[in-house]
């Protein structure tokens, strides 16, 4: 075999790399690999051309000496890693010969790959388009979590309801990643607190093995990499030799499965916190191993641990690693000797927390009796600096420590140099509710950071139709410097390029449709309009109006057959948290009336439901291409931003929205006229919801809404089961607390305007024009770079 340098980027040194690595990593003989085999062999080749830019880019981060950024997060939800490695490196030409000239479709080779689901939802995709963009930018940066074996549940369904299955992404290998056996740290839990010599000395009664897992992240172009750095459990003795020998061998394996447990599997992100000792030891688990690695590569290059706040920025996503703050102050003070208040001081200094959510019952709080049995130490310090905060602020009301629980949003606030919201109205909510005294008491603490999307993933990538016309009319470099897609703007009126911009959405639906009628048996009209709502199913996305003004809408229909009705495809796709009740009532709904609408003979052509089982990053990457309508519903002042919102108005699809979150920012920058706005504003919900029977009043207003109420009260969708849904009927009536009927009629009106514009195709074609031409300030180069200057205060590196 010729020995040309493994960076060669040419198709044929790839195609090499790519047998070479099925025969002698893989053991493969060519004439009997499976697609699996040689999707391996691909991306061990395309990773081993991703090795030198990471291997420089650290070498350059430790040669000057560069402040680090560490971006702590529980959920990473990446998704697949192949074509993104393509895409970023640019050699989707050359990896498409070298599956030719192997005699293997390179789609059916991308589509094998397992779909890396370490999240629930928006929070871990945030995480991991920063992680591309942090690459991109050339920030030294580096990524951590917990090497879930199991990701997110898989969801099927069985006559309608939500089933869930394990999910085994891990169980074939995994070709990204880097076992590090020697960057280890044990991790101890429980156990008592010793003085000695002045000092507290926490000794744990039980401790497990971190093991660090590393995958390098390429940015764009392929010139710099960081690495995201996943922990495993394993027990600190492998295996009890003694219990072995007399004969006990399940006992002997126990530690074993018993530290294995903590990086087992992701928790959905279940209606209630309380009583889940696992998911605490989990996030000690993986904030302390970090921690520990973060200290250890400091201490590598510097002495003076007083400036670690100048070389190191630790970015907590959410309270999840919230116990950062008392595990570095342990650090600093029990084990450096640092006095306390410097200590407490320093640790805050090095930290800052993002807020991801406003709603209550999302908010992290802990039992005290639980911290002091599992972490006494970390639960003795979060009393110490709750008292230095006292000792600060003596107007302070508000305490972290109440009624017996640790509020972490509390503790995650006192120890940070910033805190940020995710779009400008969160920042202003943060600023006015739940943080309203913290933000009096630090002012200039809390500041805004909009969230984005990586355009690599989310254009390059999903849409090559979109992305090459985009290129063909402003020419290259568009994919790291968004915002110049506003050179669009002047061609949107020019018949070419209106014709191929439609041109290049109509093919995206035919694809979907043809997916569609594979994956779940629904034929489609791709003339329709393609209105999609994918996210997962909470009450306040209001999933349940969106399928009750279908229901509205098929009742409307059936009423006038002969009218000229603007057809449309209704799509969902979401998951339901295996333990919220309500939530999983609306995905049943959503199929029931799937399975009425969709064989009536009226609606033929005009009206359709389709809601594909387990979404997934994947199934974004299809859907989002192919949407005309994105539905952003939720009820004004619950969405902290959305980050779907804005890849779909970067692909061409106008949003159906309220005043919430970033929709507010997308609005602003599309303008009003290419946004569909409905609903209550935020000041209008809070002041809805204290007005007594507004929800009568809304249903009692609304001929259409009691219509559509009535049909799932009466068992018109659960014919076998008329009773269905007189639960989700009484939380309409009753309570309707995300005023699902008091948008409902506005709601209704604005897809009626949306109907209206969709006729005529020119009208709509500039609408989607102008919201991919006006999106480009939503990328998350952006975000980063706006964390980089207010939050880090570090420099991207030239490489
Ligand atoms: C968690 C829980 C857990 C208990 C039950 C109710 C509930 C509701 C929401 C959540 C979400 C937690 C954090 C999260 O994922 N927030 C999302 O973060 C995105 C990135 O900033 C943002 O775009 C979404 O608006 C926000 O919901």
């Amino acid at each position: 075999m010729d020995q040309a340098p493994i960076t060669d980027m040419t198709g044929s040194a790839l195609a090499r790399d790519m047998q070479r690595h099925l025969q002698f990593s893989f053991g493969k003989d060519p004439a009997h690999a499976q697609v699996r085999d040689w999707r391996l062999a691909l991306s061990l080749a395309v990773r081993d051309r991703i090795v030198e830019p990471w291997f420089k880019a650290t070498r350059a981060a430790y040669a000057g000496h560069h402040k680090r950024v560490y971006y702590l997060s529980m959920e990473f939800l990446i998704g697949r890693l192949l074509e993104d490695a393509i895409v970023n490196l640019g050699l989707g030409d050359e990896a498409m010969a070298a599956c030719a000239e192997a005699g293997v479709d390179f789609d059916a080779l991308l589509a094998d790959e397992p779909d890396a689901a370490l999240g629930n939802g928006g929070l871990g995709r945030l995480a991991a388009c920063f992680l591309d963009s942090l690459s991109t930018l050339g920030c030294p940066a580096m990524g951590y979590g917990i090497r879930y074996e199991h990701g997110l549940f898989r969801q099927t369904f069985h006559h309608g309801h939500q089933v869930e299955q394990a999910e085994a992404w891990l169980q074939q290998p995994h070709a990204w990643e880097f076992e590090r056996a020697e960057a280890s740290f044990e991790i101890g839990f429980y156990g008592d607190v010793r003085e000695e010599d002045g000092r507290s000395v926490w000794e744990p009664g039980d401790a497990v093995v971190a093991r660090a897992y590393d995958t390098p992240i390429i940015g764009w172009q392929g010139r710099w990499a960081n690495t995201l750095r996943l922990w495993g459990a394993k027990p600190t003795k492998l295996f009890d030799l003694a219990r072995f020998n007399v004969g006990d061998f399940n006992a002997a394996a126990e530690p074993e499965a018993q530290a294995r447990t903590i990086s087992r599997v992701l928790y959905p992100d279940d209606t209630t916190d309380q009583g889940r000792e696992l998911r605490l030891k989990q996030e000690y688990f993986f904030t302390a191993a970090s921690i520990r690695d973060i200290m250890r590569r400091y201490l590598d290059e510097y002495s003076d641990i007083r400036k670690l706040p100048t070389k190191v920025a630790i970015q907590l996503n959410d309270t999840h690693p919230a116990i950062a703050g008392p595990e570095l102050v342990r650090i600093l003070h029990d084990e450096h000797g640092l006095p306390f208040d410097e200590a407490a001081e320093t640790a805050r200094l090095t930290l800052n927390y993002t807020n991801h959510t406003l709603l209550p019952e999302a908010l992290e709080s802990w039992s005290e009796g639980l911290m002091w049995h599992l972490l006494p130490r970390h639960m003795r310090l979060i009393e110490q600096i709750d008292d230095w905060h006292a000792r600060n602020h003596p107007r302070r009301t508000r305490s972290t420590i109440d009624h017996g629980v640790v509020r972490m949003g509390d503790l995650a606030f006192a120890m940070a140099n910033k805190v940020n919201g995710v779009s400008a109205l969160h920042t202003d909510l943060v600023k006015t509710t739940v943080f309203a005294e913290q933000h009096k008491l630090h002012p200039g603490r809390v500041i805004n950071q909009t969230n984005g999307v990586t355009p690599r993933r989310w254009l390059v990538a999903c849409n090559p139709g979109l992305s090459n016309l985009i290129t063909d009319t402003i020419g290259t470099g568009w994919e790291a410097d968004l915002e110049r897609l506003s050179e669009l703007e002047p061609h949107i009126d020019d018949a070419g390029f209106a014709e191929a911009f439609a041109a290049a959405k109509r093919a995206n639906k035919i694809e979907l449709g043809s997916w569609l009628k594979e994956e779940i048996g629904l034929t489609v009209n791709p003339d329709a309009m393609f209105d999609v709502q994918i996210k997962r199913i909470h009450e306040y996305k209001r999933q349940l109006m969106n399928v009750l003004e279908t229901i509205s809408l098929w009742q409307a229909i059936r009423e006038e057959p002969e009218k000229d009705w603007t057809p449309r495809l209704k799509i969902f796709g979401g998951k339901a948290a295996p333990g919220y009740r309500t939530a999983k009532e609306i995905v049943h709904l959503i199929n029931d009336v799937a399975s009425v609408v969709n064989v009536d003979p009226l609606m033929r052509g005009r009206l359709a439901v389709a809601y594909p089982p387990n979404y997934n990053v994947t199934m974004a990457e299809r859907l989002i291409p192919a949407a005309d309508l994105s539905e952003q519903i939720s009820t004004a002042g619950k969405e902290a931003s959305g980050t779907g919102n804005m890849k779909f108005a970067l692909n061409g699809a106008p949003t159906m929205g309220t005043l919430d979150g970033a929709n507010v920012e997308i609005r602003d920058l599309v303008g009003a006229d290419n946004f569909f706005l409905f609903g209550l504003t935020t000041d209008e919900a809070e002041e809805r919801r204290e007005t007594p029977g507004h929800a009568t009043r809304a249903i009692a207003a609304s001929p259409r809404l009691t219509a559509a109420i009535a049909a799932i009260e009466k068992g018109t969708f659960s014919p076998d089961d008329p009773a269905r849904y007189h639960g989700l009927g009484r939380i309409l009536r009753d309570s309707d607390y995300f005023l699902v009927c008091s948008d409902f009629d506005s709601y209704w009106q604005a897809q009626r305007r949306a109907d209206e514009i969709y006729r005529d195709p020119a009208a709509w074609g500039r609408m989607a024009a102008f919201n991919t031409a006006r999106s480009g300030w939503f990328s998350s180069d952006r975000t980063i770079r706006g964390y980089m200057r207010d939050i880090w205060d570090v420099e991207a590196i030239d490489s």
